[in-house]
Parts: C-alpha cells; sequence; structure tokens
C-alpha cells in the first residue's frame, strides 16, 4: 500500500515549507510544484538565517545562495554562489526548463536570473549584517554543531500520481570564504531523486557530503533494499569511516522511497526534520550516530 502524497524537510522551518508544499499536493498538483512552493516559503523568511533572505553571508559580507531542484524525469536544475535573487529553487527550476544545462554560478547565474525576469534585492538583512561585523572582530571559521551553519532546508514529496521531486536551497556556511559552494546545489550531493526508487536530500557540512556524494549513496542504498533510514545510516556511517573527529561535524539526511515510507539519520543529536502526510504535519527527532 503506497502512501501518498506525503511530504519530508529538513529541521524546524520544514513545519511551515511543508504547508506550503500540501497546499499543491491536496488539489492533485505535482511534486515539483510542490517542492518549489515548499521551499519558497523558507527563502523568503528573513527569521531562517539559513536560506535565501536573511542568510548570513559569506566572510567578505556577501550572501551567496545554492540551490538545486531535481523532477520525476530526473531531471535537474541548479545554481551556486546566486547573489541578489530571493528565490535561487526558481531559478534553478528555470535553468532546468529554459537553459540547455544543468548548473549555473555566480555572475552568470544572476545574468540569467535577471534576463528571466527576476528582480534584484539585497538579501543582507541589518541582523545578518551586524552578525557578520561580530565575527569579524576575530574572524574564526569555526561551524557549531547545529548552530548557525545547518538549516538548509532539503525538501522531497511523493505526488498523489505517485511521482517524487526535491528541492534544496541555503545560503550555505556562514563566514564560509567567498565562491564557496557546498553540497546543497550539487545533484547527487545535496539532493537526488529517482522516480524508480526513492529521493533523499542532506544537510550540514556540505564538505562531507560532496566527498560521498550523499544524497546518491541515500537512494543506492534504498535501491538495494534499505528502508529510508537506513539508507540514511549507512551514508552518515561512510561520512564518518574516515574521520579522525566528529566534534564539530554534523551532517543529516532525510529519504522517502516510492511506498511514501520516510526516514533520516544525521551523526550528533539536534537534527530533526518535518513529515507531512495525510493526518499530521510533525516534527521529528532524528536519529543519530552518537
Ligand atoms: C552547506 N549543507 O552549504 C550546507 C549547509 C547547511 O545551512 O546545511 N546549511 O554546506
Amino acid at each position: 500500500q503506497v502512501k501518498k502524497p506525503v511530504v519530508i524537510s529538513t529541521w524546524n522551518h520544514g513545519i511551515a515549507a511543508n504547508e506550503a508544499a500540501w497546499e499543491v499536493l491536496a488539489e492533485g498538483g505535482s511534486a515539483l510544484d510542490a517542492v518549489e512552493a515548499g521551499v519558497r516559503v523558507t527563502e523568503a523568511d528573513p527569521e531562517v538565517r539559513t536560506v535565501g533572505y536573511g542568510g548570513r553571508p559569506d566572510r567578505d559580507g556577501y550572501v551567496t545562495l545554492d540551490a538545486c531542484i531535481m523532477d520525476e524525469q530526473q531531471q535537474g536544475g541548479s545554481v551556486g554562489a546566486l547573489q541578489h535573487i530571493m528565490h535561487p529553487i526558481s531559478v534553478a527550476r528555470k535553468v532546468k526548463e529554459d537553459s540547455p544545462h544543468v548548473m549555473l554560478v555566480g555572475d552568470g547565474a544572476l545574468d540569467f536570473a535577471l534576463d528571466q525576469g527576476f528582480e534584484k534585492k539585497n538579501l543582507l538583512t541589518d541582523q545578518s549584517k551586524k552578525d557578520w561585523e561580530q565575527w569579524k572582530k576575530d574572524a574564526e571559521y569555526k561551524p557549531e554543531v547545529n548552530i548557525e551553519n545547518h538549516d538548509t532546508i532539503g525538501l522531497l514529496a511523493l505526488d498523489s500520481n505517485g511521482n517524487l521531486s526535491g528541492a534544496c536551497t541555503t545560503s550555505g556556511m556562514a563566514w564560509k570564504m567567498h565562491g564557496r559552494i557546498g553540497d546543497s546545489p550539487l545533484i547527487g550531493s545535496g539532493l537526488f531523486v529517482d522516480n524508480e526508487v526513492g529521493a533523499a536530500s542532506g544537510t550540514g557540512v556540505g564538505e562531507e557530503i560532496i566527498r560521498v556524494c550523499g544524497s546518491h549513496l541515500v537512494v543506492e542504498n534504498m535501491r538495494r533494499g534499505d528502508s529510508p533510514e537506513q539508507a540514511c545510516k549507512n551514508t552518515v556511517e561512510r561520512i564518518v569511516a574516515n574521520k579522525d573527529s566528529l566534534e564539530n561535524i554534523q551532517v543529516g539526511f532525510i529519504a522517502i522511497n516510492k511506498q511514501g515510507q520516510v526516514g533520516g539519520y544525521s551523526i550528533q543529536q539536534g537534527f530533526n526534520y518535518a513529515v507531512h502526510d495525510e493526518t499530521d504535519n510533525q516534527l521529528i527527532d532524528s536519529k543519530h550516530l552518537i
């Protein structure tokens, strides 16, 4: 028995994003439209300091955004280090649909967005500017577990036709080097969708996710028979396998399979995800390795 529709997304802000995605799904809309609508809520919220508008800047004071989207036909679109655009996920979708490419970065991505009619905006809020000025006093790059760096939104949906799509969007690690791109816009790292099997998304220290192609690995684990939770756990174990110290490294994954089963797993305690199904929209504390 397939459970559908279902939406799963990362962290507390997933609740509000799920609501918006659910509105699309409840009317029989596509998973692709749902995932885009969902994460746009998070991108526009200045209180979410890790995604879109109001996100913390890089060490030079620039808010640079990473996002990708993937549909049920395994077509992806992505933007990296995009500045001045409120909804990078929608630009990523345009890259998928209206360009011959999968990924655009930096000024080229901005030019494309402006050509497509997106409006140029200042995304650096007063609060994020203040935080940056405070950070500059010591200028140390020390990501802390579950704090300020790890709240990328990844959102996966299974629609009433049984199709899967996913979206992932972030301002990346606060105080990153200018030009740094994380896992979130990389198809296979921050997000992967295979409509035959399932979908996955990652959050946390992007450098750790990239080196194992994390979301792709989660989906491949499901292909070999793992449950969504087990697939996430195995991927987390691959990440920690070569690490001397796990201090200050958080990585979490969420996953959904074709049956509408969902799960998540993280390295450290503190990761949670939101699941919306026919009965409820609830936050679940992820199981974790340590
Ligand atoms: C990154 N995975 O850029 C993202 C970080 C994250 O909120 O999850 N941020 O590495």
